[in-house]
């Protein structure tokens, strides 16, 4: 769908049926797909000239731009002029970013143009496909054998465009502008502590589907109940009432439903003797969903997740939520996670830590994560980037806010690992903020009832009493746990000024801290008042957590960080050199002394909760 017109639909419809209606996204990941992932041949275009004819516009301002490197045309004969060549350019590889690819990109946010070719056999007569691509940040313009499909803005949720009738049996040709320039009125806006990594980051796939095919489905345990699953079967042109099957084998559970005038079949089951997912067992049951011509099939867990006062109940049991904060960024190479195994490299070191939670921040990360978590028994947070200060009282960036949050509701609703959604990091409170927060946990709320919602919120200390923190803002009034970040130690004062601290967090919820942490160079050696060592993080760690201990709210924590990450804005030469050094692993893989703190904090958690 045109992305214009969707966002139009997006302020003004009900999302929920609106998103699952559309596409084959949401089951695209449980059908056999053709990979479009590979070498993609591209061109660096800064000046963004790719869009226009080139060979009239710069004589004659007012020509009508019909040509471009999405006709991806070669001369017919000698005197021809096209001053471009796909074919001749450089490569990428598809899935990932092309900072980390090309030292000539390292720095690069704009423009660059890809190109795959590829030839296409259908199963049969009668079929749709749909191009999807996993992610693409940040802007996506995307062309097939010279036809412009549409524009996906947001760089980590998937999207994608039904091509039926636009494929070849031989040498289609996809043409994708992706530009990373980051905009102040962007989600997220110009200024982050991460890499603003470029490209088309995650896997690109066709999709085929019949006629009608189920297109999205939800099934959880309903809030309240250990026994009773409720949800939905979504189908696609489906003209007329439809016949569902939906089969837990191993259950031997087989349910029959049909379909209403939106192709929608409602399911309510029991589910007895089931184990329920959990970080100690987790679970996952071949779930496979039949209507018609179609089948998916993939595994799914099965759990709650409620809260009842302070208390943050998983299958009903009070749980403390041993986290870390993790990017998406692999560290040993410096570069997004396009993988399973770099997913499952990250969060198998959260595991050693004694995880039983991570925060997946600042953004949607690759939906690897949360399969791995799924199958490694490990609670996610995720996030969209609504970070710092971003444009509150602009619509289009409600309206993107809302999509990419959408999308990944979407992307991961089926995930048992997905217990929280994150509406935002650090956000000032303001009046706009405020309201603009509350309607994205409204939509939440609508697109996800099974689920808790948080933001990572700010503390702050009255002038005239240093000492006392207090956690107060109205956005956690309408949140399941009050969530902050807080950095007494780092950018506020000094470690010894832990013991001193009393809280203030008048809220009868779970309490999370999101984030607290240290720059420490992995290697690096002094004395614990010493800024950059190992030993001044170590100490920081060591007296944080009887700080945080003291809150009796206090239901978990996801320090910063897993892992050093780039960022450009740490510049410290010979300490930082474009890395922010709060990982309690550095660089090369090395832990760092915290590491064994937290670790050891996070053994006596799981013994005595
Ligand atoms: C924060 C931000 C995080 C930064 C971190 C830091 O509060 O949420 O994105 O990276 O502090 O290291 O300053």
């Amino acid at each position: 769908m045109n992305y214009l017109l969707r966002l139009t639909l997006l302020t003004l419809a009900s999302l929920g049926s609106l998103i699952a209606s559309e596409a084959a996204a949401s089951s695209a990941s449980a059908r056999q797909t053709l990979s479009l992932n590979g070498r993609w041949r591209v061109i660096v275009d800064p000046y963004d000239n790719g869009y226009v004819n080139y060979r009239l516009d710069r004589f004659d301002a007012a020509a009508k731009p019909t040509g471009g490197y999405f006709l991806d045309e070669k001369p017919a004969t000698p005197s021809d002029l096209i001053e471009y060549n796909f074919d001749q350019s450089a490569s990428l590889n598809v899935p990932g970013d092309w900072n980390s690819q090309e030292a000539t990109l390292f720095y690069y946010e704009n423009t660059v143009w890809y190109r795959r070719l590829f030839d296409f056999q259908s199963k049969a007569a009668g079929m749709r496909q749909f191009l999807r691509f996993g992610g693409a940040n940040y802007e996506a313009d995307v062309y097939l054998n010279g036809k412009k499909l549409g524009r996906h803005v947001g760089g980590f949720t998937p999207f994608e465009f039904e091509v039926t009738g636009l494929l070849r049996e031989k040498g289609n040709f996809l043409v994708v502008r992706v530009n990373s320039q980051r905009k102040p009125e962007g989600v997220p806006t110009v200024n982050t502590d991460w890499w603003n990594y470029g490209g088309l980051t995650r896997d690109v796939t066709l999709v085929e589907t019949p006629a009608t095919f189920i297109s999205d489905y939800s099934l959880q345990l309903k809030r309240g109940t250990s026994g009773l699953v409720s949800g939905y079967v979504q189908l696609a042109g489906a003209t007329g009432p439809q016949a569902v099957t939906v089969s837990l084998p191993e259950l031997k559970l087989e349910l029959k439903a049909s379909t209403d005038k939106d192709g929608r079949a409602a399911l309510e089951f029991p589910l007895p003797q089931a184990t329920l997912w959990s970080p100690e067992t987790p679970k996952l049951y071949e779930l496979v969903i039949t209507s018609g011509a179609d089948q998916v099939s993939e595994k799914i867990g099965f759990r709650t997740i409620e809260t009842r006062g302070s208390d943050i109940l998983l299958n009903g049991k009070s749980v403390f939520l041993r986290g870390i904060s993790l990017h998406e960024e692999n560290p040993l190479r410096g570069g997004r996670v396009t993988t399973p195994d770099e997913a499952r490299l990250l969060l198998g070191w959260a595991k050693d830590l004694g995880c039983n939670f991570v925060r997946l921040a600042h953004y949607p990360h690759n939906e690897y994560m949360a399969r791995a978590a799924d199958e490694l028994g490990l609670l996610l947070w995720e996030e969209v980037p609504v970070y710092w200060t971003i444009h509150w009282n602009d619509p289009s960036t409600y309206a993107n806010a809302a999509n990419q949050l959408t999308e990944l509701i979407n992307r991961d609703r089926n995930r048992a690992s997905v217990i929280i959604w994150s509406m935002a990091n650090e956000t000032p409170v303001s009046a706009a903020r405020t309201d603009f927060l509350k309607r994205l946990v409204s939509l939440t709320r609508k697109l996800d009832p099974s689920r808790l919602i948080s933001a990572a919120m700010e503390r702050h200390s009255p002038t005239e009493d240093p000492k006392t923190s207090i956690v107060e803002d109205p956005l956690a009034e309408v949140t399941d746990l009050v969530s902050f970040n807080q950095y007494i130690g780092w950018y506020v004062g000094t470690p010894d000024d832990c013991p001193k601290v009393t809280w203030k967090v008048p809220y009868d919820k779970p309490v999370l801290i999101s984030e607290f942490g240290g720059d420490a160079l992995q290697g690096l050696h002094g004395d614990r008042r010493t800024r950059f060592t190992e030993e001044y993080q170590a100490d920081l760690y060591r007296q944080t957590l009887p700080m945080l201990e003291k809150i009796p709210q206090l239901r978990g924590m996801t320090p910063w960080i897993l892992c050093d990450f780039r960022s450009p804005r740490r510049a410290l030469p010979n300490i930082q050199d474009g890395w922010n050094r709060k990982g309690l692993i550095g660089q090369n893989g090395t832990r760092k002394q915290a590491f064994y703190i937290l670790q050891e904090f996070y053994a006596r958690k799981a013994s005595a909760p």
